[in-house]
């Protein structure tokens, strides 16, 4: 089952959704475990922004009845931060792994941001490649880039000469025409494209039984709005997918909602390259192991 993902060699199809598995916290929760058998065949970090974040005020998470609306928003330690504590401890253990290439996941609010950030991950071997994130539907900034064709074809053409890694662009599916930024994230030079993001959503607070909630009415979420994951959009990421591999000659990484093998296979067939877990990590942090191996089991 290995695959040649822009000039990497994967163990097999499957990676993780940015931000849906934390390695280093996997690892000191389940040791030995993780491991023996690490789920992913790369691996993609949360995202990465150029100055320290602390996130959304709480709630940040609001379960719908087949699927999870996040509104993190962004926490991370800076890129100076992630490059000076994160990474070193994230190459130990891939490098012990073996063969588990990581993928840094940036984003920022304008071009020139960007390149600080495409700049600083280039200088560092232990990064395989670079993700773009134009697609945070929770923080202003980068949504605008990612559902405006010119826009990003534009960010993605000034960044591209500052590295030689493959440079993977993570689109939005709140965008009119998802095959048309795709097609600009290509024509910018992407390597590929990755897809989907989560879905804008949101949940009010809920009205207790008795009667009104004690609670504040309104938007139950911190942030306000949030990202819709899990089983309620497999099928409009199979769509995306699809109308995207469909029209860009690039790899491309399909994700949204998948959560057995027959999900992941169908990704394939409409002409992923990859597949990405995300929200069933939270459930079972194996997924992704278990995914590949059942994978292997019905494609050969
Ligand atoms: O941090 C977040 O709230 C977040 C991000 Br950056 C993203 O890309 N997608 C998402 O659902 N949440």
């Amino acid at each position: 089952m290995s695959v040649d993902f822009c000039g990497l060699e994967l163990a097999h199809p499957v990676i993780n959704g940015s931000g849906t598995f934390d390695a280093l916290a996997a690892l000191g929760a389940f040791g030995e475990v993780l491991r023996s058998e690490f789920p992913f065949a790369a691996y993609v970090s949360k995202t990465i922004t150029l100055e320290p974040r602390p996130g959304n005020p709480p709630p940040r998470l609001w379960e719908t009845p087949a699927g999870l609306i996040n509104s993190i928003g962004l926490p991370n330690k800076g890129v100076a931060g992630y490059l000076a504590e994160d990474l070193p401890a994230l190459a130990i253990l891939l490098a012990e792994l073996g063969s588990v290439p990581l993928i840094t996941n940036v984003m920022g609010s304008t071009a020139a941001e960007i390149a600080e950030l495409v700049e600083a991950c280039e200088a560092r071997p232990e990064i395989a490649a670079v993700e773009l994130n134009v697609s945070c539907p929770n923080v202003k900034t980068g949504l605008d880039i990612g559902a405006d064709p010119g826009q990003l074809e534009e960010v993605v053409r000034a960044v591209r000469p500052l590295t030689g890694k493959p440079l993977i662009v993570k689109l939005t599916p709140n965008a009119a025409d998802v095959a048309a930024c795709a097609l600009a994230a290509e024509a910018g030079g992407a390597d590929a494209v990755s897809l989907i993001n989560t879905l804008r959503a949101l949940a009010l607070t809920p009205v207790s039984r008795g009667g009104p909630s004690a609670l504040p009415e309104g938007p139950w979420l911190g942030g306000g709005t949030g990202g819709l994951s899990g089983p309620a959009i497999r099928a409009v990421a199979l769509a995306q997918v699809a109308s995207v591999a469909e029209r860009v000659s690039i790899p491309v990484i399909g994700m949204g909602g998948v959560s057995n093998a027959a999900h992941a296979r169908d990704l394939l067939g409409v002409g992923a390259t990859l597949v990405a877990v995300g929200t069933e990590s939270f459930r079972d942090p194996m997924a992704g192991a278990r995914i590949a191996r059942e994978l292997a089991a019905i494609v050969g």
